[in-house]
């Protein structure tokens, strides 16, 4: 039984629909950000960090939405959500998901918390969120590029994990001047993830009914 530590549309959500896909036996425990949870003594012993999501898994305790999808994937095999490790394509999937959690997503995260670099000064805020949104949106648009000569999916044919990790950061950006989802071939793969019955169940048990993506 794995235990998921969450908040709503937190980065939570990737590893979440892949339990959801890969049908895991879960359970799912709430870190209540509007109380701080996440800097509770009781969640720092599982996160040093105090981020959220954790993953527990009998006595082995995991961080990092990335590394947690990881884990799953090769816990799980037959549910193909990412290719053989040793292969080309492996490495493919590999490439695609370091990138949207070392990239994009820490881009998004300073877009959404400008005030965590720049304070309270007015002016360097404008700076960091007008900076970070586009470096996040040419993060954007090479995935676009992809997607439209190799598409539909990150991994061309073949629906992966790195497609879920995709659709809960374009989830994130919608309140962008150029939202994700204003490029073509991102909102076919985010139409195609989010028709999932997997996802939308995922979405659905932390509460987000609405604009999954
Ligand atoms: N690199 C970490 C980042 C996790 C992260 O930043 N989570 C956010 C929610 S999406 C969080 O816990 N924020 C609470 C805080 O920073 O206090 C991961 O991918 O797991």
């Amino acid at each position: 039984m794995y235990q998921l530590h969450y908040f709503p549309g937190n980065a939570n959500a990737a590893p979440h629909m892949v339990l959801e896909e890969i049908k895991a036996d879960y359970e799912l425990c709430l870190v209540d950000r509007t109380k701080n949870a996440q800097k509770s003594p009781e969640y720092l012993k599982l996160n040093p960090n105090g981020r959220i999501p954790t993953l527990v898994h009998g006595q082995f305790i995991l961080n990092e939405a990335a590394a947690i999808v990881l884990y799953l994937v090769d816990n799980h095999p037959d549910a193909g959500l990412a290719p053989k490790v040793g292969t080309p394509e492996r490495a493919r999937f590999n490439q695609w998901l370091i990138f949207l959690t070392n990239s994009l997503q820490e881009e998004l995260m300073i877009w959404q918390y400008p005030e965590r670099l720049a304070g309270d000064d007015q002016a360097a805020l404008d700076v960091v969120k007008r900076g970070s949104e586009r470096r996040a949106g040419a993060f954007l648009d090479v995935i676009e590029e992809h997607l439209e000569k190799n598409g539909p999916f990150l991994l061309g044919n073949k629906l992966s994990a790195a497609d879920f990790y995709l659709a809960m950061l374009a989830r994130w950006g919608r309140p962008m001047t150029r939202p994700p989802r204003s490029r073509p071939h991102i909102a076919n793969l985010l139409d195609r993830v989010t028709a999932l019955p997997s996802v939308r169940r995922a979405y659905e048990r932390e509460g987000i009914t609405d604009e999954i993506c």
